[in-house]
């Protein structure tokens, strides 16, 4: 369970530094965003399923790392 652990918390740090990679190239002007919601336009293109369930996909990884870590540390 602790390999487990480290890696969604290896996963879920990959993920929000994908997401934040998208918001900062935009921001420093690296990458075209016509539609102006700071995510590269090739980006949304490719993989627009893994933007529009960003809330989604945080909350699924929020409770997977909770479950796991009730797991791990059990409070009672
Ligand atoms: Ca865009």
């Amino acid at each position: 369970m602790g390999e487990l652990f480290v890696t969604i918390i290896f996963i879920t740090a990959l993920v929000l530094a994908v997401y934040w990679y998208a918001g900062y190239s935009v921001r420093e002007g690296r990458a075209i965003d016509e539609n102006q919601n700071f995510i590269p336009d090739t980006w949304e293109e490719k993989a627009g399923w893994f933007f529009k369930g960003r809330n989604l996909i945080i909350l699924g990884l929020g409770i997977l790392l909770g479950y796991v870590l009730g797991y791990l540390l059990p409070l009672a």
